[in-house]
């Protein structure tokens, strides 16, 4: 149970068998090999390619490095459109490359990019669009690809909350150009630090090796401007034991969603977003909607839930466009991302993996529903 020494966190990582990675790691130490393509990174990416059915597989040290990267093999200059509703990374990782981000609106039901709204958003100076796999609900793969086509586009989706997901019978990993992942200690999925380019596009897969090790192609040739993208053997160890534990991990997020459905059941105003869609899914987010008419605000809901040792999430608030970096940018973009500002402005993150028991969604579900009926009743 939670306590002010012991709240529930949003991203508490979950973990595979000690036994199995401090194996793995002493295997690294007798090897003295620990990092730049070793064994480890190899078999990883090659699990990750079996998982996702997908022909390749570029692990990487982080997420943000994965999408700077593809961004870079894909070609990428000018405009890219993404949703504002993301995390910062994937604004990040364009700007940080003189690469304007170009915000365009979400479907409400669905927190992922609007095709028409992208469509509407596409300048001369367009070179692609990034889609969101928001939550781990697939993006509009088929109309975000009938965007791209028409307009001649490349598409790359960050799939940072979309691991174990697949549309249909189709894992993440074969839409778009490519797919990126990201292994942050805070995903369900983790390799301390991690995150992978997946591709079906052989060449594609190359050119994010080369950039990956500074564009060596062998001990003394560089053949490519490149950056320092590696991940070590002991995240790949880290990983390699997570994914042997990720059935059973998200088998406890799956029941979990399915506890925090029961306890939040008629609290008037508050909605838990469903999985959605037709395929695997890994329920790695937790997200509720506090409607306007709720009685008790978004805001208010969250300041109880901290103060009851729940450090609930007001995740994406308030959008990238809001944010310091992009707000010069776009003074305008207040008017024009309504969707956004609105579903920033209700949604709640909350605690789920396997630091996560059904008393604990119990609490949390009693905190809001306490929040929500004091207020009614108070008004
Ligand atoms: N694209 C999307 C759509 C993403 O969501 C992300 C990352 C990326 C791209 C980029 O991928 P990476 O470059 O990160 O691989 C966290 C994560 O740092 C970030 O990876 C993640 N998205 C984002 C949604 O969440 P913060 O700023 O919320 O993290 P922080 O430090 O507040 O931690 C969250 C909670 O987890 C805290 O209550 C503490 C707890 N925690 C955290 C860590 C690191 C632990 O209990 N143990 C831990 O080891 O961003």
């Amino acid at each position: 149970m939670t306590s002010p020494e012991q709240p529930l966190h949003v991203g508490r990582p979950n973990m595979g068998s000690r036994e199995r990675f401090h194996e793995l790691v002493d295997g690294m130490f007798d090897r003295a090999w620990f990092t730049n393509n070793g064994p480890l990174v190899q078999e990883f990416e090659q699990r990750i390619a079996e998982h996702h059915q997908v022909d390749h597989c570029v692990v990487m040290c982080n997420g943000t490095i994965a999408l700077e990267i593809a961004i870079r093999a894909l070609g990428l200059t000018g405009e890219v459109i993404v949703p504002s509703y993301t995390f910062i990374a994937t604004a990040h990782a364009l700007s940080w490359q003189g690469i304007t981000p170009v915000f365009a609106d979400i479907d409400p039901t669905t927190h992922n990019l609007d095709p028409a709204a992208v469509e509407a958003a596409i300048t001369p100076r367009t070179t692609g669009i990034i889609g969101v796999h928001l939550w781990g609900r697939p993006a509009d793969v088929t109309g975000l690809t009938e965007v791209a086509e028409r307009h001649d586009l490349r598409l790359l989706f960050d799939a940072a909350h979309a691991f174990g997901v697949s549309i249909g019978e189709t894992m993440i990993g074969n839409f778009g150009d490519a797919e990126v992942f990201s292994f942050h200690a805070t995903k369900f999925f983790n390799s301390f630090e991690g995150g992978a380019i997946v591709t079906n596009d052989a060449e594609l897969a190359d050119k994010a090796r080369l950039m990956r090790n500074f564009g060596f192609a062998g001990f003394d040739d560089v053949v490519h401007p490149g950056t320092n993208g590696k991940m070590v053997e002991v995240c790949a160890a880290m990983g390699i034991v997570n994914l042997e534990a990720i059935d059973e991990v998200i088998d406890r997020n799956r029941r979990n969603h399915e506890s925090y459905a029961r306890a939040l059941a008629g609290v008037p105003g508050v909605e838990l977003l469903p999985v959605g869609g037709d395929g695997q899914r890994n329920y790695q987010y937790v997200v509720v909607t506090v409607a306007p008419d709720a009685g008790a605000s978004r805001d208010e809901i969250v300041a109880a839930l901290q103060a009851n040792g729940v450090l609930a999430r007001r995740y994406f608030w308030p959008g990238c466009h809001n944010m310091a970096p992009y707000k010069a940018l776009y003074p305008w973009a207040g008017s024009r991302l309504p969707v956004t500002e609105q579903v920033a402005d209700q949604v709640v993150v909350l605690p789920t993996g396997t630091a996560v028991t059904d008393p604990d969604i119990d609490h949390i579900a009693d905190v809001i529903r306490r929040v929500v009926t004091g207020a009614r009743s108070a008004s």
